[in-house]
């Protein structure tokens, strides 16, 4: 029989959030396995844990479908959520404006009131794709970030490239948040359970308020 460690592991969820089609599956299973999956659209969400070893902090990724009529589904993650990624399509312009005004929406969440963010700027691989500075202007990130630690990250799910970096990005800005959401963080990073039951309970009834 195989002994356990005792020692607690806090556990953080984390909210990849973001457009359809701007590479959230791709990015976390990239992260998960280092690998290329060839991905269908996410109907409901996936879930995955993925350790940061050093420090007892079990991270559990919640990848969640960002079609439209999935959208309103998100809030019900906001709750438990000790960071959040925003995954954009950097290469797919017209649809920089729609990814602004979720991004907004979402950071107007009460439940998400200074939780860090990092904005993933997807697709740098492509030929064309804005740069990180460009779309920190066009999401107007500094004005709406105010109050909360943030951090955009170039970076491409296909090749990998600036994963890992936005990753221990989020671990360090949930780690050490601003003061005045130092509490609130700390609160969502004990040893809670995940609300997959609330949420599973809320899809199936089609519950979005
Ligand atoms: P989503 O989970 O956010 O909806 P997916 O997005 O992970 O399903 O990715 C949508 C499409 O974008 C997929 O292509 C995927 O291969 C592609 N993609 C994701 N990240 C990158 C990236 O960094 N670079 C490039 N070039 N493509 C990426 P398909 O063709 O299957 O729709
Ligand atoms: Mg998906």
């Amino acid at each position: 029989m195989g002994t356990h460690s005792t020692k607690p592991q806090r556990q953080a969820h984390v909210l990849m959030l973001g457009l359809d089609g701007s590479g959230k599956t791709t990015m976390l299973y990239k992260l998960k396995f280092n690998e290329r999956v060839w991905t269908v659209q996410t109907v409901g969400f996936n879930v995955e844990n993925l350790d940061t070893d050093r420090n007892c902090l079990a991270l559990t990724l919640w990848d969640i479908g960002g079609q439209r009529k999935m959208r309103p589904y998100w809030k019900h993650f906001y709750p438990d959520a000790a960071g959040v990624l925003f995954v954009v399509d950097s290469w797919e312009q017209k649809r920089i404006e729609e990814a602004r005004k979720e991004l907004h929406r979402t950071l107007r969440n009460e439940s998400l009131r200074g939780i860090p963010l990092v904005v993933l700027a997807n697709k740098q691989d492509l030929v064309g794709a804005l740069s990180a500075g460009a779309l920190c202007e066009k999401l107007e990130l500094r004005r709406v970030c105010e109050g909360r630690a943030w951090f955009i990250q170039p970076c491409s799910a296909a090749t990998g490239m600036g994963l890992t970096e936005g990753f221990r990005k989020i671990v360090y800005l949930m780690k050490t948040p601003l003061r005045q959401t130092k509490e609130d963080i700390k609160i969502k990073m004990q040893l809670n359970c995940p609300s997959l039951f609330r949420i599973k309970k809320a899809l199936a009834c089609g519950h979005t308020s």
